[in-house]
């Protein structure tokens, strides 16, 4: 894609673009329930903490239900530009439905912007099936380089089959992170990388996440407050203060633009940036959620117990 065309399509995306955020709508389609790592600030009762606010729970769809409030949507909010897939888990544990609404979705509505967010662990895999699906924005959380930072905020991964815990685990991530971010950037994909900032854990080593991100391509960082989340590793930590936020951010915007909008959305999350209307949208549970989340619950004992 050309970099004027690119260049049109941001500035229509109310994340990518300060200016869009009042004037353009986004909708979150809930299809990935299912996560394939553990971070210590997530309780997967709620949505993914990377991109979200926890203590908002979602409602899952499979991909002809994600059409279906797709067109209703459109049909009530004519600002809405883009579609994302932001959780409740990570979109690439769940890619074939990610992929199935999203081929839904472009057939009906071609000229929808598609954008998700992810953990990265299955970016090398995937990386050229979004390049191939016309995703124009990728969200990755990054919120460090080393592996022994990495162990005190992730509690283990299920990579390929296999169950790692500690700094293997966060080795494999990071890698697999950096190496995604790349393959991205140099196939013209706009990536946004989310930071969470955790007092005491990664918060000095954010300036040198930033940097890092920038070398491999990503175009824009987001610097989010930790929000402890009920029933979490780091329940009991403090929330980052938007002072504390605030100052990291404008130290690293000399590296690179920093998103200062962001509304730490639900994974259902529908309207203008700082309008939500989920609520007008969500459908009664049908049997085939049910499904849904029962399928996210069986894995989710299954990666726990390491089976
Ligand atoms: Fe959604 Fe995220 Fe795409 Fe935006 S949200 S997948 S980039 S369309 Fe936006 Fe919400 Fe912040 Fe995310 S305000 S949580 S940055
Ligand atoms: Fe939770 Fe982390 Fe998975 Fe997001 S990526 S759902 S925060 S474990």
């Amino acid at each position: 894609m050309e970099k004027q065309e690119l260049a049109e399509i941001t500035a229509k995306h109310p994340c990518y673009s300060f200016d869009a955020h009042h004037k353009f709508a986004r909708m979150h389609l809930p299809v990935a329930p299912i996560c394939n790592i553990s971070c210590n600030y997530c309780n997967r009762k709620y949505d993914c903490v990377n991109e979200s606010r926890p203590g908002v729970t979602s409602e899952v769809l499979t991909p002809a239900l994600s059409l279906e409030k797709f067109i209703r949507v459109k049909a009530e909010i004519p600002q809405l530009s883009v579609v994302g897939i932001a959780g409740p888990g990570d979109a690439l544990a769940n890619w074939e439905a990610v992929t199935s609404s999203i081929q839904l979705i472009k057939a009906e509505s071609p000229d929808m912007i598609f954008c998700l967010s992810t953990n990265g662990l299955m970016l090398p895999h995937y990386g050229q099936d979004i390049i191939d699906l016309g995703i124009q924005h990728v969200t990755v959380t990054v919120n460090c380089l080393e592996s022994a930072i990495g162990a005190k905020i992730y509690h283990h991964i299920h990579y390929l089959g296999k169950y790692y815990v500690g700094e293997n685990a966060a080795e494999l991530l990071i890698g697999n992170q950096l190496q995604g971010i790349k393959l991205l950037a140099d196939n013209g994909i706009l990536v946004k990388v989310n930071i969470v900032m955790i007092k005491g854990i990664n918060d000095e080593h954010i300036p040198a996440v930033v940097k890092k991100v920038k070398s491999l391509g990503a175009l824009m960082t987001n610097i989010m407050p930790l929000i402890p989340a009920p029933g979490s590793v780091f329940q009991n930590f403090p929330q980052t203060s938007i002072k504390e936020i605030n100052a990291l951010r404008d130290l690293c915007q000399t590296d690179i633009p920093q998103m200062l909008h962001c509304q730490q959305c639900r994974a259902d999350a529908i309207g203008l940036l700082a309008e939500d209307q989920s609520h007008r949208f969500r459908s009664p549970k049908p049997e085939s959620m049910k499904k849904c989340n029962l399928l996210a619950r069986v894995y989710k004992i299954a990666v726990t117990s390491k089976i």
